[in-house]
């Protein structure tokens, strides 16, 4: 049987590396192989994509050199890491996915959406995730956090006007798809936080998935 595509999601600061290690382990009580792995990245040359975007440059990066990279990452990505786990029946953990280029690239930086629609058929064929948490903030709650973290990527650098585009874009995927995302309330405390997305896994898991 092929294993469950989960991906979280979300803007700066929202807690998604915090809430990874929650979500590990209730897949671990519950007895579920997984891998967990994270985008751009989650190969060593899709990491190695990854240091190019993130990297803070003289050079402006053009939306669409950052777009495609993007894409370049994930099909490396699919092809070498998620799809053989899915096929050996291994369920996959995934900290960002194709969402985080609708609302980045899409929102923040104003790239139509079915452009990026064009690449994700492209690139992904019909593997969609089954799940995706969205964990949310206001923009400024998250920008404090991350900005306690210290040194910024080039994402980070970005004004309170780019982030609020990404907030609105990922609210409007999940307004979109319902059945596929959970907002999660990240702006509370950890515990309550982390009591949300409990519930919500417990019922991916009391429905069969
Ligand atoms: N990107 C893109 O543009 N297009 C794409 O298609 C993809 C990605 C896939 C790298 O992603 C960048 O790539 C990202 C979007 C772009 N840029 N940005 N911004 P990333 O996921 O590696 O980077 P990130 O968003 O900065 O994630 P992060 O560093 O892992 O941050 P986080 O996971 O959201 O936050 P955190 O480190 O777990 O928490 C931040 C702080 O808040 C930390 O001190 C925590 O202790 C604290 N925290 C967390 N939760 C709470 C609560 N509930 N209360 C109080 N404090 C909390």
């Amino acid at each position: 049987m092929a294993g469950k595509f989960i991906t979280l999601e979300g803007g700066e600061g929202v807690g998604k590396s915090t809430n990874l290690e929650h979500l590990r382990n209730l897949l671990e009580r519950q007895g579920i192989d997984f891998i967990e792995t994270r985008e751009p990245g989650g190969t060593p040359l899709a990491e190695e994509l990854r240091e190019l975007l993130l990297a803070e440059r003289a050079e402006p990066v053009s939306s669409d050199t950052e777009l495609l990279l993007m894409f370049a990452a994930r099909a490396q990505h699919l092809e070498q890491t998620i799809r053989p786990a899915l096929a050996r029946g291994q369920w996959v953990l995934c900290d960002r996915f194709t969402d985080a280029t609708f609302a980045y690239q899409g929102g923040g930086r104003g790239l139509d959406w079915q452009r990026i629609e064009i690449l994700e058929n492209l690139v992904q064929g019909e593997l969609r995730p089954d799940l995706t948490l969205l964990l949310d903030v206001p923009v400024d709650v998250g920008m404090a956090r991350a900005r306690g973290r210290g040194a910024l990527d080039r994402f980070e650098q970005e004004q309170h006007s780019f982030f609020d585009k990404v907030r609105a874009a990922y609210l409007r995927r999940a307004e979109a798809e319902p059945e596929r995302f959970r907002v999660i309330d990240a702006g509370q405390s950890l515990v309550r936080v982390q009591q949300q997305i409990t519930e919500v896994m417990s019922e991916f898991f009391h429905r069969g998935c």
